[in-house]
This record gives C-alpha cells, structure tokens and sequence, in this order.
C-alpha cells in the first residue's frame, strides 16, 4: 500500500487537498495530503464522540468525496480497515455505505481498548486517494 502511495507521487501525481476532522479529542494531525491521478477532495469526520469510544462498540465516520468544483463524486468504491499500531493483532475491514451523493458512513469496530488507526482508500474512475485517522478506543 505504502509503495503504491510512492510510485503515485514519483510518476508525478496532482496533490489532492484533504482535511481531516474529528468531532473530538483524538489526533492533532489536523491536515494531511494524499495523491492521486487527478483532483479529488475527501473530507472525513468522526461522527461518534471521540471521547465515548469504545472497545467493540461501532466507530462511526462520515467520508465526504468531492471534485475541486463541489461536484459530490457519487458511486466510488470505498474500502477502509483499521488496525492497532503498536500491536499485532490483525487488520479488520470495515463498512462503507453512500447515504447521500458523496456522503460516505463508515463504521469499524475497534476489539480492544487501546490505539486504533483507520485507513480509508477512496477510488474513483481510475483515482485513488487514501487517509489514516487515529483514534483511543477505552
Ligand atoms: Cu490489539
């Protein structure tokens, strides 16, 4: 995953802008660029209370997907899964569901207390965009 994030910046990729929100306490990597073959804008944001989390109950996040223009980008294919990373415990898949024209719900389920990264790929018409929230599951 990480070397194809590589060889999309090495073949000279446009930046895409995202922000990454949470409605919470959680990480303060406010800001973060991803890579893609064209522009594409995500935005996501933790829709449960970061502070509430907890060990094997639903962690919900909104994705939002747009052109530059505000266009929703409709119909992508969504794949995220979450893993702890200072553990060995495996990678688990999560949901993602279009509840609106770009509006993306996803859940995962965090199985332990403990540090939780989630990684969100979003693919579109041949682009791909990817981001990683971190969250503290109680
Ligand atoms: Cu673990």
């Amino acid at each position: 995953m990480k070397a194809s994030w590589g060889i999309a910046l090495l073949i000279g990729v446009l930046a895409v802008s995202f922000t990454l929100r949470y409605g919470g306490i959680v990480d303060s990597q406010s800001d973060q660029s991803v890579y893609t073959h064209q522009e594409m804008r995500m935005e996501l944001e933790m829709e449960t209370d970061a502070a509430s989390i907890q060990s094997m109950e639903e962690v919900v996040f909104l994705l939002r997907a747009a052109r530059p223009s505000g266009e929703p980008i409709s119909g992508a294919t969504v794949h995220i899964r979450v893993s702890m990373p200072d553990m060995l415990c495996g990678i688990l898949p999560g949901d993602a569901v279009e509840t609106a024209p770009g509006h993306y719900r996803i859940t995962v389920l965090p199985v332990m207390p403990g540090r939780w990264q989630a990684e969100t790929q979003l693919s579109w018409q041949g682009n791909v965009s990817s981001m990683t929230a971190s969250f503290d599951a109680h």
